[in-house]
């Protein structure tokens, strides 16, 4: 295919003005790969779900499966619930905070420490499976709570 596209280039130098019906076709396909590229990574989030560096500096991340891959949430401050698309779905983490962040089984922090709090660059593509899938809400601290 690339070598079509790069002859199909070639003629239409050689032509000037004049395109041949397959020079437009290939010209089309071309534009609408090039359309389905640029769509592609509009929905970054998708395309690049799996990477931990999703996770920005300075924030706690929460993805939905293993190895940073599924629905990310990401916040620079404690939340006192994940909200309804992370709530109970939490599997891997990445603490880019400079502070302590304590998970809790249930919303405003309540339900009991999941784990020790995790500390500043903590991170893990996949919690134990006692505490897989539990996480409602978490706090930011200076010292670790649990
Ligand atoms: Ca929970």
């Amino acid at each position: 295919m690339p070598y079509e596209l790069s002859k199909a280039r070639e003629t239409h130098e050689v032509r000037g003005t004049r395109r041949s019906g397959v020079g437009l076709r290939l010209a089309a396909l071309a534009t609408a790969l090039t359309g389905a590229l640029a769509a592609g990574f509009a929905t970054a989030p998708q395309a690049a779900a799996g990477d931990p560096n999703n996770c920005l500096p300075l924030r706690f991340c929460l993805w939905e499966h293993h190895n940073f891959d599924g629905h990310m949430l990401a916040s620079e401050q404690s939340m006192a619930y994940v909200g309804a698309a992370m709530n109970d779905k939490a599997t891997s983490y990445r603490n880019r905070t400079n502070y302590y962040v304590t998970i809790y089984r249930d919303a405003n922090y309540q339900g009991g420490c999941l784990m020790n709090s995790i500390p500043p660059s903590g991170i893990s593509a996949g919690v134990p499976t006692a505490l897989n899938d539990q996480i409602s809400s978490f706090r930011l601290s200076e010292w670790p709570i649990c």
